[in-house]
């Protein structure tokens, strides 16, 4: 029995207890030694660590798309960071002995930690229904088998091409190239279950679907929000800048229904000094915890607050700057006037007073930036919210000057390049039509398949074959009974991965394991040794080269196997697959071409930190139909909920990457040995007759009225919002339903799930 079943079997107490330490510090040095001594990979491990994130040379962190220190931090890692990066480079593997030993029925069985944990795959593999196991099967095989099923569809739109957000820039120019040959604009992708609402709501309000601040704004801004961002465990990096921005006086308000690590102090990473004097650093002057889903009230509640000061103060607003760069103003005006304070107060479940705290802290501000992450934009009114983000840093002129700016926390490591790139279900006509010029085939003009619609798609029977570019879509996607019921009506499913996981298993009536390369080992092409290049959440592209052997002599890099599907799917194919995959400077050309910003890409792609994209909000030049920033002025949601009905939102545990979970501890939220619980209110769950760990039903309701369940789920009374709850992804997708999904973004509601937690009953 490995320890993760003994602690799901109920032997190890589960444990909750108020974490008092400082967010980093030893907690994680500790933290990571256990994780390395586990892995085996103490020496090769602290090697690589050194390497990561590199100005000169190294490869990129491949957790999360915070940006590199810039002044040249040798060491700007972080515990999560390491252990990403170790559990790809852990000596253990997965090769045709172990498939021969299990079936796939059997393996259906095992935890998905379990199945990570059996190291890295080492060769390509085909489902083999008679035997019920996967067999090896050789690269040109497997290739001619994807080519076959992509040839033998009736309409290109019946294949959707799944991108998960570490694939590199490379990789995604020729993956997109590979569905767009083919025919289809079929690329779904992570961020529409991430940032999805961010990027629209930027592209509507300043004219670009990115965030427009970078690192030294992070470093002069005087006032910082954090919204819905749990970031010492998600964006550990961002902890320094917080550290760095305390001291010099920055104000630091956390906006979260939960109070989270990053909202107390930290001891800084990299400081040793700190560390061996056990210092702390604050890393917040304010926390508010609205209800779930009451930011766009509070948001509007610190405009109205302005508006309302901006009668006596004739600086609390900028006036030259609405007159000069925005549109809208007077509309948006009018909407604070008309919420009132009464509904405000309501709706995010914050006092007016504390409204009123935050909005003094915006108007003592010279600089200001919002940040946000995904307890803004897994919401039907995401996109309104992020919106209102921009209006508020508007009417202080908060954007394309120093220091200022709204700053989404993006997700995976390159999950910004992988849209900058094409990965897009809803791309631009000018990016198309310099496709078409550059690259001389005709892209498919219609829009294609998010996320939620290849779901449906896949039920229905319209889409057959199945590609996962990384990632783990089984679990990852909403509704999980009804996604791996679309899984397995597809014809072909083809998973190219570094590890086992659930979506090997969960697979259509022919299914392939693609086993690839990962970001930290050596990629020997022909012309040599080859980089790729990766964006992080400021638009910063910069190259990124492996340093380890590889996992297996077999694996191929993610270029090398899209362009093995597509030579063996398009054989009449113009584009050079081959050369481009001899030299990925070839590949970089043609980007240079085609995209916008990535001019003389290779040379700019090699200076030590890389290159900026150009982002025209930030100076001000905002591509609106109007060319002024837009201010929105749409209506308060209703977010309460009927009685007895909580609003429960899924994140994500400190020792997990997604669907990667590394144990069953929290240590930041206290937990220890527990995954299946709910966070409750201490309140909610008197009232329900519910105790600490006491085991609950939880039902949701969906907009349709259909139901999903979990049980056997312990409750934990927690700080936060009455008539709010929380619990862990991916275990709770099963609650979230394919048809709950955001009519602005499309995005899963997965912050946003309506349930009733009842005490459980017993079995009959
Ligand atoms: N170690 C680690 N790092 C990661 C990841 C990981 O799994 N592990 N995942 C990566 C990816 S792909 C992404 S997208 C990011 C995700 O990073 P986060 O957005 O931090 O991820 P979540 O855990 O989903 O947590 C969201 C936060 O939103 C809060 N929240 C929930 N509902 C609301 C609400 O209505 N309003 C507000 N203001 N807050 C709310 C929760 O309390 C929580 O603190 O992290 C990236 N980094
Ligand atoms: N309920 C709920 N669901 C959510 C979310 C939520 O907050 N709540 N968050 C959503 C978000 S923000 C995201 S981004 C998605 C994440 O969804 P995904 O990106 O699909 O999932 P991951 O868990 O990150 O994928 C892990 C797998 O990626 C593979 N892998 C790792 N490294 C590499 C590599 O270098 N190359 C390749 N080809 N494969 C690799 C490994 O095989 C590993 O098993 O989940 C979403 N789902
Ligand atoms: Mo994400």
């Amino acid at each position: 029995m490995t320890a993760h079943e003994e602690a799901r079997s109920g032997r190890k107490a589960p444990k909750s207890s108020p974490y008092r330490h400082p967010a980093a510090g030893w907690g994680a040095a500790k933290s990571v030694a256990e994780f390395l001594v586990r892995e085996r990979s103490l020496v090769s491990g602290t090697r690589a660590i050194q390497r990561m994130n590199h100005e000169n040379g190294g490869f990129d962190c491949p957790g999360c798309a915070w940006p590199d220190d810039r002044k040249g931090l040798h060491l700007d890692i972080c515990e999560n960071g390491i252990k990403h990066v170790t559990w790809e480079m852990t000596r253990k593997r997965v090769g045709r002995d172990f498939f021969a030993a299990h079936t796939v029925t059997e393996l259906m069985e095992w935890s998905d930690f379990d199945l990570e944990n059996q190291g890295r795959l080492t060769e390509p593999m085909v489902y083999d229904q008679a035997s019920d196991r996967y067999l090896p099967i050789t690269w040109d095989d497997a290739f001619a088998m994807v080519g076959r099923a992509l040839r033998s569809l009736d309409d290109p739109d019946q294949a959707s091409f799944y991108t998960s957000g570490r694939l590199s820039n490379e990789g995604t120019f020729l993956y997109q190239l590979l569905a767009r040959e083919l025919g289809t604009n079929n690329l779904p992708d992570c961020s529409n279950m991430c940032h999805e609402a961010s990027g629209r709501a930027l592209q509507a309000s300043i004219g670009t679907g990115k965030g427009t601040v970078d690192v030294n704004d992070w470093q002069a801004a005087d006032a910082l929000f954090v919204f819905g961002v749990n970031a010492a465990s998600n964006a550990p990096r961002m902890l320094t800048a917080l550290a760095e921005a305390y001291r010099r006086g920055t104000q630091i308000v956390h906006i979260n229904p939960m109070v989270e690590a990053a909202a107390r102090d930290t001891i800084v990473p990299h400081e040793f000094v700190e560390m061996a004097r056990f210092h702390a650093t604050p890393t917040s002057t304010l926390n508010l915890q609205p209800r779930i889903g009451g930011d766009m009230a509070l948001l509007r509640g610190m405009a109205k607050a302005l508006l309302e000061a901006s009668r006596t103060d004739p600086d609390a607003v900028d006036r030259e700057f609405l007159g000069r760069y925005t549109h809208g103003y007077a509309a948006c005006r009018q909407v604070c006037e008309d919420t009132s304070w009464e509904t405000i107060e309501h709706q995010s479940g914050v006092a007016k007073r504390d409204i009123l705290k935050a909005a003094d802290i915006y108007r003592a501000a010279d600089r200001t930036i919002i940040s946000w992450c995904l307890g803004l934009t897994q919401h039907e009114h995401g996109v309104d919210t992020v919106r209102e983000i921009v209006n508020l840093l508007l009417l202080r002129g908060n954007i394309g000057r120093e220091g200022a700016g709204p700053s989404p926390v993006r997700g995976h490591s390159n999950v910004q390049g992988n849209r900058t790139c094409g990965i897009d279900h809803r791309p631009a006509p000018a990016f198309l039509d310099r496709l078409q010029e550059v690259c001389g085939f005709a892209p498919p003009r219609a829009h294609g398949l998010d996320t939620v619609r290849t779901i449906e798609a896949m039920n229905s029977g319209r889409v057959k074959v199945f590609v996962g570019m990384g990632g783990n879509f089984a679990l990852a996607a909403p509704d999980t009974a009804y996604t791996y019921s679309g899984l397995r009506n597809c014809d072909l499913t083809v998973q190219v991965s570094t590890k086992l996981n659930r979506s090997h298993l969960v697979h259509g009536r022919q299914a392939l394991i693609l086993p690839c390369l990962g970001r930290t080992e050596k990629d020997h092409q022909r012309g040599g040794l080859q980089s790729v290049s990766v964006e992080d959440a400021m638009s910063m592209v910069h190259l990124s080269k492996g340093m380890k052997r590889p996992a297996s002599t077999e694996l191929k890099s993610e270029p090398a196997i899209i362009a093995g599907m597509a030579r063996a799917a398009l054989p009449d194919s113009a584009t050079p697959w081959e050369a481009y995959v001899d030299d990925y400077d070839r590949i970089r050309d043609t980007m240079a071409q085609v995209l916008e910003g990535f001019d003389d890409f290779n040379r700019r792609v090699r200076r030590p930190l890389g290159f900026r994209i150009h982002q025209p909000a930030r100076e001000r030049v905002f591509l609106t139909p109007s060319g002024r920033a837009e201010f929105s002025h749409a209506g308060l949601p209703d977010v309460l909920n009927a009685d007895g009905t909580l609003t429960l939102a899924t994140i994500r545990s400190h020792d997990q990457w997604n669907t990667t979970v590394y144990s069953d501890n929290d240590r930041y939220r206290g937990i220890k040995n527990l995954r299946t619980l709910v966070f409750m209110n201490d309140e909610d769950m008197r009232e329900r007759g519910i105790g600490t760990f006491d085991p609950v039903d939880i039902v949701s309701t969906a907009k349709d009225g259909s139901k999903r369940r979990l049980d056997g789920f312990l409750a934990v009374p927690y700080d936060i919002p009455p008539g709010c709850a929380a619990g862990y992804m991916p275990e709770m997708n099963v609650l979230c339903a394919i048809g709950d999904y955001s009519t602005q973004s499309d995005q899963p509601l997965m912050k946003h799930v309506k349930v009733t937690v009842t005490p459980a009953t017993p079995a009959p």
